[in-house]
């Protein structure tokens, strides 16, 4: 008897974990997330100010989860993952605004460089279906 009771355990809490593994946060119909500066092919000067828009949902910073809502994260010189079901990495290329920023100074070199914005949950996972920004293109003068 006692020895059936662990395998039934280890099922039920298979069961119970798996869809909260795979279940994205939902994205209302309609939700947009954009940069809106620099525009698109914007010579600019480093630091640069860029500025995020949000239409149809709401920003909370992370670990708060709450309806709708998510912060934004900045992908500089990168393209979003192919996956994204996980998390997004922390680093340079992919900046986490966790505290519900909306616009962030960026010290760049010069040159040509791509600015793409992800929203993501509470527990920095795209959206489904994914919040994500047209990428666009800047160039840094010296
Ligand atoms: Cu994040």
């Amino acid at each position: 008897m006692r020895a059936n009771k662990l395998p039934f355990l280890v099922l039920a809490a298979a069961l119970v974990s798996l869809p909260a593994l795979a279940d994205r946060t939902p994205s209302p119909a309609g939700a947009e997330v954009y940069i809106v500066s620099p525009k698109d092919g914007a010579k600019v000067k480093s630091p640069v100010t860029v500025v995020f828009g949000l239409k149809g949902m709401g920003i909370a910073p992370a670990g708060i989860k709450f309806d709708n809502t998510g912060h934004h994260h900045l992908l500089v010189d990168a393209n979003p993952p192919d996956d994204l079901s996980q998390p997004l990495p922390a680093n340079e290329h992919n900046i986490h605004f966790g505290k519900g920023q909306t616009e962030t100074s960026l010290t760049l070199p010069p040159g040509k460089h791509t600015l793409q914005l992800v929203l993501a949950d509470s527990l920095h996972t795209p959206h489904e279906p994914a919040v994500i920004s047209k990428q666009i293109t800047i160039t840094v003068e010296k």
